[in-house]
């Protein structure tokens, strides 16, 4: 007979059981360096599943009839193949507005190694992953933007296996972000995914950064994973004759700390040096940049200087096609625009962009603004929210903390004071991210001024806990000037902290002629123009200014954007057309970078 105290034990160990079968491990970092690595991108054979039957079909379970009398209502047979990665809206026209379920399957064959463990990883997939191997469940993710993995050593098969993913990318209130965002929801798996081959013991995790406020010394950590936790480690770096050494301890972690005279990462100098990460069962080679970020009572100090930020936001779609993009030269389309525009860092908003976006935009020297989709209305006060928020925030970070071009960690995006649990909740998670990383910036974001009589006033107490003061302001387009904008006035309650405008500007039809004089002035080139001369005359008043970031570089699909003249599912903020042509707005920001 059972105690209560055993029948407690046992339910504990069967929900610990549950838990550590069903989410995402968190994912190995650098996977793009790993040698011994299968992709599984290319066509995979896809359900559409609008009514959220599969689940009740089981349809991971690939029944097929035996017997004349036999039927099962779903097939991969003739199924229509979508591109992996990339987003289900882009390449089906029937799917372009679906936020729905869909059914992925991959077959792929292995033969299993003995002393080798498998892994498979996902870039991102939006925004609910359920995946199946040969039949059985072996856990799902949720979070559309960030890594996750599974481990399959035991369970892969020799020859052929069969996978499949529930993608799901239905909207959730208590999601992060929830119900309303302006942006197309693109849901699939949008990122790459790959089969990952490591020995028994293998480098999880590592952390190759200066230390705070240090221009010199690296502080970090190694970090194993597997039987022989204990090893020799090594950190090398050819160019710099450097070998650092350490241990290992039980639990597989060796701290390190290493000084050099290294050539900083910088917008002018994007230096990166090759950094080799070796145990004695595993090896793995990085490109990492060195730089200190900090903020300086009103300055933001890049390598001990301070330094004018000139940004543009930008959203992870290819403006060309139309898709998310995902692929190192949808960057490069991206990337290359800001740099056009002589920008020095990209806001990649409103959540994790790609790997392959944060490293070219390293190279080309152009600083990373990373953020998370904590985005407008948040129910904070929803018992799985924090939670979500925290995985959420060490996916980020794990994956991008050697990325020395990323500089700001952004955690959320104009909440409202108003919603129960928003400051608690924000406030935790904003010490959450400091104790991860505690070498970079950490923002919130906010539109919650005021202003009244062409004066602006800044109150919001999330800013105590940001490190620079983060203010989206549309005045020339949702609110109209109330004075000259070389007049305004800032009322702000941080005079200590840096200022930054984090998005303003308007919306233009590429084309579309006429100016602020006109009767139908609104969506011509002359009236988004005129909003960018305005804002650039009124940032010559704006305290303890530190940087200014147009929304955004390209016109970009948004489906509640629904004038059916000027919008067509598209925000025109750009100041590029999804063709890429400039706007009369472009020549303005372009200007203005180029004075300062
Ligand atoms: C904002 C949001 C951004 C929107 C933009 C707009 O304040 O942060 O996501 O797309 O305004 O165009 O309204």
């Amino acid at each position: 007979k059972k105690t209560a105290k055993k029948k407690w034990i046992l339910a504990v160990l069967s929900l610990i059981a549950i838990l550590s079968h069903t989410y995402g491990q968190t994912a190995m970092i650098n996977v793009e360096s790993r040698d011994n690595k299968m992709s599984l991108n290319g066509e995979w054979k896809t359900m559409i599943d609008p009514a959220n039957s599969g689940e009740y079909l089981q349809v991971w379970q690939e029944k097929t009839p035996q017997k004349k009398t036999d039927f099962f209502e779903y097939s991969f047979e003739g199924a229509p193949l979508l591109k992996v990665p990339g987003d289900f809206n882009s390449q089906l026209r029937e799917l372009t507005h679906l936020e729905g379920i869909a059914w992925y399957k991959k077959s792929f064959n292995y033969s299993r190694k003995s002393g080798k463990r498998l892994f498979l990883h996902f870039g991102a997939v939006n925004y609910l992953a359920n995946v199946y191997l040969n039949g059985e469940k072996i856990g799902s993710h949720e979070g559309g933007f960030t890594p996750f993995q599974f481990e399959i050593t035991d369970i892969v098969k020799e020859g052929e296996n069969a996978l499949i993913v529930k993608v799901d990318n239905r909207r959730h209130g208590n999601g992060l972000p929830g119900f309303s965002f302006d942006w197309l929801n693109f849901g699939g798996i949008t990122r790459d995914v790959d089969l990952i081959e490591t020995n028994d013991t293998y480098i999880e995790d590592y952390t190759i950064q200066l230390k705070k406020g240090s221009l010199n010394t690296v502080q970090g950590s190694i970090q194993l994973n597997g039987t022989k936790p204990s090893q020799k480690v090594k950190v090398r770096i050819p160019e710099l004759d450097l070998i650092h050494k350490a241990k290992t301890d039980e639990d597989g972690i060796a701290n390190i700390e290493f000084t050099s005279k290294f050539e900083l990462w910088s917008p002018e100098n994007p230096k990166i040096y090759e950094v080799i990460i070796e145990s004695e069962t595993d090896i793995v080679k990085d490109q990492i940049g060195f730089r200190s970020i900090e903020v300086k009572g009103t300055d933001i100090l890049l390598n001990g200087q301070p330094i004018f930020i000139k940004a543009v936001n930008i959203h992870e779609e290819n403006p060309h096609q139309g898709s998310r993009a995902h692929s190192v030269e949808d960057a490069q389309v991206l990337l290359n625009a800001a740099k056009e525009l002589g920008c020095n860092l990209v806001r990649l908003a409103h959540y994790p962009h790609s790997e392959n976006t944060v490293r070219e935009a390293e190279k080309m020297g152009l600083m990373v603004w990373s953020e998370l989709p904590i985005y407008q209305h948040i129910q904070f006060e929803d018992s799985l929210v924090p939670q979500k928020m925290e995985n959420m925030l060490k996916e980020m970070i794990r994956r991008d903390k050697n990325r020395c071009g990323v500089v700001v960690w952004a955690l959320s995006n104009e909440t409202y004071p108003g919603t129960p649990g928003r400051n608690d909740a924000l406030i935790e998670l904003t010490q959450q991210c400091r104790a991860e990383d505690s070498t970079r910036l950490v923002v919130h974001v906010a539109n919650t001024q005021t202003y009244k009589d062409n004066t602006f006033g800044v109150s919001d107490s999330l800013y105590l806990h940001s490190d620079i003061v983060a203010v989206n302001e549309y005045i020339g387009w949702y609110i109209p000037w109330q004075g000259k904008p070389s007049e305004t006035q800032w009322h702000v309650a941080f005079p200590n902290k840096p200022l930054f405008i984090s998005e303003f500007g308007g919306e233009a039809m590429y084309g579309s002629q006429g100016g602020p004089e006109d009767e139908a002035a609104y969506w011509t080139e002359g009236y988004q123009e005129k909003i960018y001369v305005d804002q650039v005359e009124m940032f010559n008043k704006v305290p303890n200014l530190v940087g200014v970031c147009p929304w955004l570089l390209f016109d970009y699909k948004s489906p509640g954007r629904m004038h059916t003249v000027y919008q067509q599912g598209y925000n025109r903020k750009g100041l590029l057309s999804e063709k890429g042509d400039k706007k009369k707005a472009w020549y303005v920001m372009k200007e203005y970078f180029k004075s300062k």
